[in-house]
């Protein structure tokens, strides 16, 4: 039976530092996303965006952060409940999700989708850790507190989010980290989530760092979340983000990495996220984000 993707543009910026993430889903949708899905033999619907403020319509305080505030919460509220809502009606309906950012905010919403009615795994591809709190961020964006939104961790604890209750911290994978704040080196060494390093991708192979990281998402869940920040990859394949980091994996190993992803067959959403297209060269990151959605949504060489 052939898969059926369901594509969700999520048009967000105000999580991030820099405008232009808002056009992530638009340029990968220019790359060709749909067509090349197709080529492999998968059906696509495109739900559109779900509706997103844009700067213009932001609440004006907003913009004055200071330290020990996230900016735009209420914003990246609403936008992840609507996320949620479409994720989880795309499930219902036995399609794959693949949510298209926006900054990396819009994982709160792809992420309590997913887990709604399931038990669910992640696999968080990123540069960074994603593990900050309003208390401490050093920036007070959004997209660098995720994961310690997703569960919960310091004053997370007490705001109200869209309820991810399918997603234990035991069953998320963090791969590819190299630039991590000293807090949440701390929070993520302190949570029983599991991190791999570039060191660890260094030492022993993208292979079998992926294949570890795909046992924790897949121990007594029902399906795994993956979460692909493009920033994980070197800058040089990916420029087009707005937190490039040196040292990232190539070419060959993210596609390696999502090979396995579609290998596993585990893959029950995916998010491609941080693409700027105002900072990328002819379209080249949200032409690879394209291209690796497909190694995952189970392209076949011969
Ligand atoms: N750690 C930094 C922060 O919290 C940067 C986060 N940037 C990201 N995360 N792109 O993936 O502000
Ligand atoms: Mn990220
Ligand atoms: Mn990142
Ligand atoms: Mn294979």
């Amino acid at each position: 039976m052939s898969r059926t993707v369901r594509i969700i543009g999520a048009p967000t910026d105000y999580g991030a530092n820099r405008r232009g993430v808002d056009m992530g889903p638009s340029a990968i949708r220019y790359a060709g996303l749909a067509a090349q899905l197709e080529r492999i033999g998968i059906d696509v619907v495109d739900s559109g965006d779900v509706p997103a403020p844009r700067a213009e319509e932001r609440e004006p305080d907003a913009e004055t952060f200071q330290s020990g505030e996230a900016k735009f919460l209420r914003e990246t509220r609403q936008v992840s409940t609507r996320l949620g809502d479409a994720v989880a009606t795309a499930l219902d309906a036995d399609q794959t999700p693949l949510v298209l950012g926006g900054d990396h905010s819009v994982a709160i919403g792809s992420v309590t989708g997913s887990a709604r009615d399931a038990e669910i795994g992640t696999v968080w591809f990123d540069a960074h850790g994603d593990f900050n709190t309003p208390a401490t961020s050093p920036s007070g964006n959004v997209h660098g507190m995720p994961l310690a939104a997703l569960l919960g961790v310091g004053e997370f604890a007490n705001l109200e989010w869209p309820a991810g209750d399918g997603l234990r911290s035991e069953s998320i994978a963090l791969v590819g980290l190299r630039d991590v704040d000293e807090a949440e080196r701390e929070a993520i060494a302190d949570s029983p989530v599991t991190a791999f390093t570039m060191s660890d991708i260094d030492e022993r192979g993208i292979a079998p760092v992926v294949e570890d990281a795909l046992d924790v998402a897949t121990m007594a869940t029902d399906g795994v979340h993956v979460s692909l920040d493009l920033d994980w990859l070197d800058p040089r394949e990916a420029p087009g983000v707005g937190t490039p980091v040196r040292g990232g994996v190539t070419y060959r190993e993210a596609h390696a990495a999502l090979e396995s992803v579609s290998d596993r067959g585990c893959l029950r959403s995916l998010e491609l996220v941080e693409v700027n297209p105002i900072l990328d060269e002819h379209n080249e990151t949200a032409s690879l984000a394209t291209e690796l959605a497909a190694s995952a949504l189970g392209k076949q060489i011969l």
